[in-house]
């Protein structure tokens, strides 16, 4: 097996380069889905894709994929990729690092001559983030077949548009089907967004699945009224409700140590006065735990809080469940393609299950999938300080390569 290597400062030149696209005053990236900023980082991809030498196509989900012919392009590709939105308060890394690692393996590829017998491609999935639009992971579940079109098309941002219409905005809506683009295997490098590898002081890790995680959104209503005059016994007050409710949540997690997890991280206040009562509070629920059976017992412990208190303060409550993505094991023959590589470019790897979600864990579905992971520096991510060593970059991006060789190989 050829001991190819990609060109390591090209590819880190690339992620300094897009994380222009969006850049934050911190050093970070607010580059959200579908936004002008996110169609000028496609515009670069595809541009980028096309100097490689290959030819590009666009679902109807916006899902770019861009491939590199084989010796024998009648077998289907061994596709690598991530996605090119970021967090409102993103960093450099989460995402476009799968997605410009695969680039650089096209580009390491056409720049060596050698030919594969599958044809590559390497893909950006639209809205992998779910902070724009809800759920996370929404253009691959649909080529997963996970959510329908239409679904994902009504999906509403805060500010009431939605995706379908924004997609058509940026002209990012292809002609082909999301979910007829036939795939051989799917690879998806990523930061950990975890404490395990730098703790460990591992290069690599050998993703083998991803936890379990469920979405809910709530609204607790109560009455508005006049801060100065309304006695204490006579309020119902949202807000203190929520409050309350957002402390059972975390309480909730904290009673199935050690890998529960909960978190409330977006909230509105209405009418959002100083001086009103809030008559109701608008919040969303995350909760992810490794084995489903758990999520779904956090799920009903989490119900009967928000009920007692609802009752004890006399509001009314409405919780509607967006999102259910269930623990994923990833196919054995592409993790091992992932451990050779890692083994065979003499970096330290251990296994890892991810605790984030990703585009992985809905193509696991539908072709043999598996994942490779690189620190980041305190396992911090989702922050504008996220951060990411050279050198892991560059062992990042020959395990993908290595890996992706192994597999059409095999
Ligand atoms: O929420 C997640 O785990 C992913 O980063 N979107
Ligand atoms: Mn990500
Ligand atoms: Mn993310
Ligand atoms: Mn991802």
């Amino acid at each position: 097996m050829h001991n190819l290597q990609i060109n390591a400062q090209r590819l880190w030149d690339s992620i300094m380069e897009t994380a222009q696209i969006g850049g934050t005053a911190k050093g970070g990236v607010c580059r959200l889905t579908l936004t002008d900023l996110d169609r000028q980082v496609r515009d670069w991809f595809v541009a980028q894709c096309e100097e490689a030498g290959c030819t590009v196509t666009v679902d109807d989900m916006g899902n770019i994929f861009a491939r590199r012919p084989g010796k024998d392009n009648s077998l289907p590709p061994i596709a690598m990729g991530s996605h090119l939105d970021t967090q409102p308060t993103g960093g450099k890394f989460d995402g476009i690092l799968g997605v410009l690692s695969g680039l650089e393996v096209l580009r390491t590829l056409k720049d060596t001559g050698y030919e594969t017998n599958a044809p590559i491609e390497v893909i950006d999935w639209t809205n992998e983030e779910g902070s724009r639009f809800a759920p996370a992971m929404l253009a691959s579940g649909v080529f997963a077949g996970v959510f329908t079109r239409d679904y994902a098309d009504s999906r509403k941002d805060r500010e009431g548009k939605s995706f379908g219409e924004e997609l058509d905005r940026i002209g990012y809506r292809g002609t082909e089907k999301a979910g007829d683009h036939k795939l051989g295997a799917f690879f998806e490098l990523h930061i950990e967004q975890g404490p395990i590898l730098e703790d460990e002081e591992k290069v690599i890790g050998v993703v083998t699945g991803v936890q379990g995680m469920r979405w809910y959104e709530v609204t607790v209503t109560g009455f508005e009224s006049h801060a100065g005059t309304t006695p204490m016994h006579l309020r119902r007050d949202a807000l203190v409700g929520a409050s309350r409710m957002v402390e059972a949540i975390n309480k909730v997690a904290l009673d199935h140590p050690p890998l529960a997890v909960s978190t409330v991280g977006l909230m509105e206040v209405r009418p959002n006065s100083r001086n009103i009562l809030p008559g109701d509070v608008f919040f969303t629920i995350d909760l992810r735990h490794p084995d489903d059976e758990v999520v779904v017992a956090m799920e009903a412990e989490v119900k009967a809080e928000l009920d007692r208190i609802a009752g004890e303060l006399k509001l009314e409550i409405k919780v509607e469940q967006v999102w259910d993505s269930p623990a994923v094991k990833f196919d054995q023959a592409c993790v091992e393609a992932v451990r050779t590589a890692a083994a065979e470019n003499e970096y330290s790897h251990r296994e890892i299950v991810s605790g984030a979600g990703h585009d992985a864990a809905y193509m696991a579905r539908v072709v043999p999938t598996a994942m490779i992971f690189i620190p980041c520096e305190k396992g911090i991510s989702h922050n504008e300080i996220e951060k990411a060593e050279y050198d892991h970059v560059a062992a990042g991006a020959n395990v993908l390569l290595r890996a992706v060789l192994e597999y059409d190989n095999r």
